[in-house]
């Protein structure tokens, strides 16, 4: 169980390939910046199997566990670093719980997903996966340190 903090953390959000697959890009995203973090990091990008299986490496001996990779590696994942105040919990609120069918309407899966095994998005489950997580899955150049700045954009 996550508690909200108060520290400025990053998280690693991926969009799986059935997001992709159903045209769900646009309105996970959106989600995430409409709440107010900020996006470090963002590509589409085919997931080899080594990488899968890394990234995974904590539910290795599951008896999904290949099942979850074949899906992880089914096609392009939209991956996403997110920075922010407590992004770590709250993006897994936002997400809801693994098994769609359990989790709240509001969040991405209660809205848009019923299986477990195509729950279209993955968010860290702790501050330290988050930074393992983004330096698994993003060069360092492919990461954008930016300040957001106060300008009357609709102007
Ligand atoms: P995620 O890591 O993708 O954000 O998901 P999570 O923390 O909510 O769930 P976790 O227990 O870490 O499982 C990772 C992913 O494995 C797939 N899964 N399949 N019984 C099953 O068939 C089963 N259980 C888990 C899901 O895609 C889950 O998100």
């Amino acid at each position: 169980h996550l508690v909200a903090s108060l520290e400025v953390e990053e998280t690693y959000i991926m969009i799986k390939p059935d997001g992709v697959q159903r045209g769900l890009v646009g309105e996970i995203i959106s989600r995430f910046e409409r709440k107010g973090f900020q996006l470090t990091g963002l590509k589409l990008f085919q997931c080899p199997k080594e990488l899968a299986q890394e990234h995974y490496k904590d539910l290795q001996s599951k008896p999904f566990f290949p099942k979850l990779v074949d899906y992880i590696t089914s096609g392009p994942v939209v991956c996403m670093a997110w920075e922010g105040v407590g992004v770590v919990a709250s993006a897994r609120k936002l997400i809801g719980v693994t098994n769609p069918l359990n989790a709240e309407p509001g969040t991405i899966r209660g809205d848009l997903a019923v299986q477990t095994g195509r729950n279209v998005v993955h968010g860290s489950d702790s501050p330290e996966n988050g930074k393992r997580e983004i330096a698994l899955w993003f060069k360092e150049g492919e990461l954008c340190e930016w300040t957001p700045v106060q300008e009357p954009w609709l102007k």
